[in-house]
């Protein structure tokens, strides 16, 4: 049987179009979506995964066929032929990448505008209301040229998406990043945590800053992750779907027990949601009320909040202190032993 090649390399070109669309969508590497924006990522990446796909199986089949094929027959000590070059298919295969590349750039910079990206969030004071916005939909660049330096600096992060633009957050959470625990607080109920609680089906503000160095607050499920940085702030906006625990993750190396620096977020129905604020609300004024609990964890030394994180891993709190002594504490030392 002989198959002439132009219909063969259809042939093959429609099984590898086939076997990519199909394990684009079917690659089982994302966990579970658990925001309204997560779908949009994941539609971003199912289609980066099918052309990967396509192109690791054209470029390794035509390896394998290659070798196969044009290997070298025994007793052929023949030179092959002398190949300079080929200028229309140096011309396609430099065509096809730069329309690909244009096509995910175009595609991902609409996705980041509709997940809030454009939105240039003018940084807040953490105890006061949001700062209203004043974009105009259509024309989501101007404030960043706008910008008025009284009314703070831009954050960073994700902000209203073009459909959310105007509206108040239901809801809007501090977070700060500290080394190594993410603690959590609710400004208008007074609540500090070191676990998230945010009600399903409505839009959350996280306004993000750190206390010490620099932290990502990675939240795998919902597709965002953003930079912590200490004295300047960033926000996500975004609505969670799934009722359901989640990993906050940090994302960014940031001392020696990075890897331990973790926290949950819980999303909850409303209803269970407001008895749980309701609950760590009465835990607050009890403690404030019998002063024999420390003050919250706000008030808290990275020390003293790590204390029982530091015995589960079995590290010894003088170790922590030496990894946190600054400069300053060695002149003060060195001071100390000078005199004596
Ligand atoms: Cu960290």
């Amino acid at each position: 049987m002989n198959i002439p090649s132009q219909i063969a390399t259809l042939l093959a070109g429609i099984v590898l179009t086939l076997i990519s669309l199909w394990y684009g969508q079917n690659h089982g590497l994302m966990p579970v979506a658990a925001s309204d924006e997560a779908s949009q990522v994941d539609a971003l990446f199912n289609m980066m995964m099918t052309i990967a796909t396509g192109l690791f199986l054209l470029v390794e089949g035509t390896l394998i066929i290659s070798a196969i094929r044009y290997r070298r027959r025994k007793g052929d000590n023949t030179d092959g032929p002398p190949v300079h070059g080929n200028i229309p298919l140096e011309i396609v295969w430099t065509a096809i990448p730069a329309v690909t590349v244009l096509i995910i750039a175009v595609y991902s910079f609409e996705i980041y505008n509709s997940m809030g990206g454009l939105d240039p969030m003018v940084s807040h004071d953490h105890h006061h209301a949001p700062v209203a916005h004043t974009n105009s939909p259509g024309n989501p660049g101007k404030n960043l040229l706008a910008l008025d330096p009284s009314r703070g600096s831009i954050a960073l992060g994700l902000g209203a998406s073009p459909e959310h633009q105007g509206e108040v957050v239901p809801l809007s959470v501090n977070v700060m990043g500290l080394q190594y625990a993410w603690l959590f607080t609710y400004p208008e109920s007074g609540v500090t945590t070191g676990e998230l609680h945010i009600p399903v089906g409505q839009e959350v503000q996280l306004n993000i800053t750190a206390q010490d160095v620099l932290h990502a607050f990675w939240l795998p499920e919902f597709r965002l992750k953003q930079d912590a940085i200490p004295g300047r702030d960033s926000q996500l906006r975004f609505t969670p779907n799934k009722v359901g625990q989640y990993p906050i993750v940090c994302a960014e190396l940031c001392g020696a027990y990075h890897g331990a620096m973790g926290a949950q977020l819980f999303v909850q129905t409303p209803e269970e949601f407001q008895a749980w604020l309701q609950e760590q609300q009465a835990v607050a004024s009890n403690e404030t009320q019998d002063k024999t609990v420390a003050a919250n964890s706000a008030e808290m030394s990275s020390n003293e909040f790590l204390a029982p994180y530091t015995q589960e891993m079995g590290i010894s709190s003088k170790t922590l202190e030496q990894l946190h002594s600054t400069p300053e504490h060695m002149a003060q030392h060195l001071a100390v032993s000078n005199q004596l």
